[in-house]
């Protein structure tokens, strides 16, 4: 924390207007270096708001415990402040952004009283690259300050990029929780669940965060910024910003194969992403693992980037079994938030390899395997560097991204949807996008425990109107033309009645990717069904997988009763979009309905 030099005029204005506002009682510009770091965490442990892990078991690696209401964003409490409330849409919460603006300045009025005001200057893909964005958060969290070190590019050289005029997009964060003189400070302060407010205001590239320290609530360049923001940006400039991660995959004959996936917050993407095949020859690279900014190349085809530097990863169920890249990834220099620490001073949390006899639970009380709550909470989560995950893509960095072969959809379903399908052609593909749902998970707080209606994973992160949203998907195609990728939908969470899963996961799911790929090549022909194309018999390489038949034959099986079900819900959901619901999606779900019913 040097002092960090800009004459970038509009940005000296701003932080000076913050900080009037806000009062805090110091400002300090980050500098992205390894010791401001390792300085904010050394403060963090000797305040109490951090452990220090044992360095011989998870070297230079830190605990943080949230307060028990500040544990995933919350979704109530996230505003999409358009001028006019339609163009927020039925999706989003809206209010009047003079109206929010207004409520919000007088909680920020005085809020970092007794706080250090932390001044981030980020970038959102490699400094400098055409295609990057630059952020400016403000921030009274330390916490937010070092997780943003990882999860984006930070600090001086940013600045500079910047220049003395250059855009960039004020993003302003509080933790909502001001000291008075002499006030002892807790270890996660935060502000009541009814104070705290995301909010966006996408027709000025801005955005307003305050009450919450946690994750997508208060990391802006995440949700906030490279998907909420850069979505509405994206719609109106012909671009693409996505809920997806970006993977590469090699078969045996060297053909290599870039593929976007969006599934919804804590299902599966961070897994994907990391994939290790388990059929012989193939090749995985992980780009990225939760978003995807894409646009056309000069070539027509579409390329992705990930804006991120690193993974804000789900915990719980992460193990060598189920995601070796992840704990290879997490093995030093990462953040742990609301895990469970162990007696020798490591972290652990449920479905980790190794069973655990006695822990400190994330809300620092004892924790037994008999204890009948949960060790880490089910949303805990790992910030850890991109660059240390053993199998990080030579190329994720480069500027020009990956030209995607193929778009995957997909969600949580125990029962109705297969495990597999293709879209019969790319407006298809927008329709399985769009009508895709998923059963809810604990990455949001507030938005109860069912099936919810989930457009290409987006839901929580379009910062506009939701019809408007699947248009532009269709203007996309219409532009790709014959070049638009392939698309697919997938569903690893099939189960019986008993709850067991019908399908392994993981690294066998590389055997359905194998099918994609060959689809791609044209190599192989498929079963026409109602729903798109799925895998003749054989085609799908299950050797060497135990599995019994009659599972697999479930997961293969194309009900006409349920997806008629599932069909009529997505129609009562799109009934909320009215004139803006878009006429191509009207046409794909007559298609469907009759499709739907010449089988049944
Ligand atoms: P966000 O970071 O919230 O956007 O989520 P994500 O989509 O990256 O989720 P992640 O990959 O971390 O998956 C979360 C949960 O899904 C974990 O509990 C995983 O164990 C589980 N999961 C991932 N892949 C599979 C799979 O193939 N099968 C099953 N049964 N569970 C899976
Ligand atoms: C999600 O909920 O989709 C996440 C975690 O990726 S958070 O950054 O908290 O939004
Ligand atoms: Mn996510």
């Amino acid at each position: 924390m040097k002092d960090t030099k800009t004459d970038h005029k509009r940005l000296l204005a701003w932080v000076d207007e913050v900080k009037s506002l806000c009062l805090p009682d110091r400002v300090v510009w980050t500098d992205g270096s390894k010791d401001e770091y390792n300085r904010l965490l050394a403060d963090a442990v000797r305040t109490g708001a951090a452990t220090r892990l044992n360095a011989r078991k998870r070297p230079n690696s830190y605990l943080f415990r949230s307060d028990p209401s500040d544990v995933a964003r919350l979704e109530n409490r996230t505003f999409i402040a358009t001028r006019n409330e339609k163009d927020a849409g039925p999706t989003n919460n809206w209010i009047d952004p003079g109206e929010l603006k207004s409520t919000m300045r007088q909680l920020y009025a005085g809020c970092m009283r007794g706080r250090t005001m932390y001044v981030i200057p980020f970038s959102m893909g490699p400094i400098g690259s055409p295609i990057a964005k630059t952020g400016v958060e403000i921030t009274d969290s330390p916490y937010v300050v070092v997780n943003m070190h990882i999860m984006t590019r930070v600090g001086q050289k940013v600045l500079e990029a910047l220049g003395s005029d250059g855009e960039f997009i004020p993003c302003l964060h509080s933790i909502g929780a001001p000291l008075s003189p002499g006030e002892p400070d807790r270890p996660w302060p935060c502000a009541p669940i009814e104070q705290k407010y995301i909010a966006h205001f996408p027709e000025e590239s801005l955005i307003w965060s305050y009450g919450s320290g946690y994750g997508g609530n208060a990391l802006l360049g995440k949700k906030c910024l490279a998907l909420r923001i850069a979505s509405h940006l994206a719609h109106s400039e012909g671009w693409l910003a996505e809920h997806m991660l970006i993977l590469r995959l090699t078969n045996p004959q060297g053909r290599r194969f870039h593929i976007a996936a969006a599934f919804p917050s804590a299902c599966g993407k961070t897994n994907l992403a990391m994939l290790v095949p388990t059929i012989p020859g193939w090749k995985a690279e992980c780009i990225g693992d939760d978003i995807a900014w894409m646009r056309i190349g000069p070539d027509g085809r579409i390329r992705a980037i990930n804006p991120e530097a690193g993974f804000f990863g789900v915990a719980p169920g992460t193990s060598n079994k189920s995601n070796p890249m992840a704990m290879r990834s997490i093995e030093r220099n990462t953040i742990f938030t609301n895990c469970a620490l162990t007696d020798d001073g490591d972290i652990w949390w449920e479905g980790m390899d190794q069973a655990c006899e006695h822990a400190i639970d994330w809300r620092g009380n004892d924790w037994t395997p008999d204890s009948d709550r949960l060790a880490a909470h089910a949303n805990a989560r790992f910030t850890a560097p991109a660059s240390q995950c053993p199998v990080i893509c030579p190329d994720w960095e480069d500027p020009a991204g990956v030209a995607i072969d193929m778009f995957i959809f997909g969600g949580r379903r125990s029962t109705t949807i297969p495990l597999v399908h293709q879209a019969f052609n790319f407006d298809h593909g927008v329709f399985l996008g769009a009508s895709a749902a998923s059963e809810t998970t604990a990455a949001a707080l507030d938005v109860g425990r069912t099936l919810r209606r989930d457009p290409f994973a987006m839901t929580p992160f379009i910062g506009y109107h939701a019809g408007d949203y699947i248009a532009h998907w269709f203007r996309m195609g219409e532009r790709l033309g014959a070049k638009a990728p392939a698309v697919f939908f997938v569903n690893w969470y099939r189960r019986d009645r008993s709850g067991r899963w019908l399908w392994p996961g993981f690294g066998e799911n590389s055997r359905v990717l194998k099918w994609m790929c060959e689809r791609v090549e044209g190599k192989i022909d498929a079963v026409r069904t109602p729903i798109g194309w799925m895998p003749r018999n054989g085609d799908l390489d299950v050797n060497g997988l135990t599995i019994r038949s009659d599972d697999f034959a479930e997961l293969m099986r194309v009900s006409v009763e349920p997806l008629r079900k599932d069909l009529s819900d997505a129609e009562q959901y799109f009934a909320q979009f009215g004139d803006r619901l878009p006429d191509k999606l009207r046409v794909e779900l007559d298609a469907m309905r009759q499709r739907l019913a010449a089988a049944g």
